[in-house]
């Protein structure tokens, strides 16, 4: 393994690397900013569940007290969940600065590809990604994950994009910069709450086997960034359609309004969104990012370098 300073593994997952089983990582942005208490911390414990009980071993990532943990306990997950939005998120810009002043904190999908990548880890399991914001013509707000997934060799499962987003400018920008988006066992990108978007994805794959597959040729012929695997949440959870979009509209319009821009934008989107349509949503959140866990353990399974 390589020794990168800062970098503490977990000895379940030291372990697991150094006999080339399974590892999935995890974010923890999603924990601090992307759920409320005690939800947030009760899902990050049963996604690691679920990722054991599908044969491979979970990695939460964070930054704790200085140290680019890659694999937390118990109850680092339940501080990241306790200090919620007051927990500092740091995407790749600011990673340094956390780690030099030995502060904690939450890591977005750009800053956990990147320290899953340190450790070694390929595959990557969340809810949704950031991508190009509506309006970016003007505000020039383009998440920093999409520069991750340029540049950085590990597989996002998600359920597709959230469409507090643009969909359609966040895929022109994912083609530009060579990021192939996947959909599993669909030929349409998922929009998160929903099971279609009206975009279409680039590759339908139907198999864990054959995105493994997949992976295992771009990486082995020296490309370097990532992939977007889109998983659609299962019908049972999926949300209406004109509500979510009801919901989204609103808190963009207060985005708008409040002047939310920069780091800022994307939490309160989320918070917003969650808070007008209840408790509907969180359950739909909660369950597609289960089974985007379960997805990503059999694509880690069926995963060699
Ligand atoms: N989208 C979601 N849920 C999330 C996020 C995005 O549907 O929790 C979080 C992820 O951690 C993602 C981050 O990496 O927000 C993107 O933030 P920004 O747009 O500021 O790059
Ligand atoms: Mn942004």
């Amino acid at each position: 393994m390589k020794t990168i300073p800062f970098l503490d593994i977990h000895p379940d997952v030291a372990a697991a690397l150094a006999a080339q089983r399974p590892v999935v990582a995890l974010e923890s942005t999603i924990i601090a900013h992307g759920m409320p208490y005690p939800n947030n911390v009760a899902t990050a414990l049963q996604v690691e569940a679920e990722v054991r009980a599908f044969g491979a071993v979970p990695a939460t990532i964070a930054i704790v007290q200085g140290r680019l943990k890659v694999g937390l306990t118990p109850v680092e997950i339940e501080q990241l969940g306790q200090g919620g939005r007051d927990v500092v998120k740091v995407s790749r810009r600011d990673m340094a600065f956390i780690v030099a002043a030995r502060q904690t904190g939450a890591t977005t999908v750009a800053s956990t590809m990147l320290i899953a990548a340190m450790a070694g880890i390929r595959v990557f399991a969340t809810g949704g990604i950031g991508g190009v914001h509506r309006g970016a013509a003007q505000s020039f707000d383009i998440s920093a994950d999409l520069i991750e997934l340029a540049q950085t060799p590990v597989a996002v499962v998600c359920a597709g994009i959230k469409s507090i987003l643009d969909l359609g400018l966040t895929l022109e920008y994912l083609e530009t910069h060579g990021v192939p988006v996947v959909g599993y066992q669909t030929d349409n990108l998922p929009a998160f709450y929903t099971r279609d978007s009206g975009f279409k994805v680039d590759y339908r794959l139907d198999s864990p086997a054959a995105i493994a597959a997949a992976m295992q040729a771009q990486w082995r012929m020296g490309l370097q960034g990532g992939m977007v695997v889109a998983n659609p949440i299962p019908d049972a959870f999926a949300m209406p359609r004109t509500a979510i979009d009801a919901a989204i509209a609103q808190a963009l319009q207060e985005a708008l309004a409040q002047g939310i821009r920069g780091k800022e934008s994307t939490p309160f989107l989320l918070a917003r969104v969650s808070e007008i349509t209840g408790g509907d949503s969180l359950a739909s959140n909660i369950q597609l990012v289960l089974n985007n866990a379960r997805l990503a353990a059999a694509i880690a399974c069926a995963y060699q370098d």
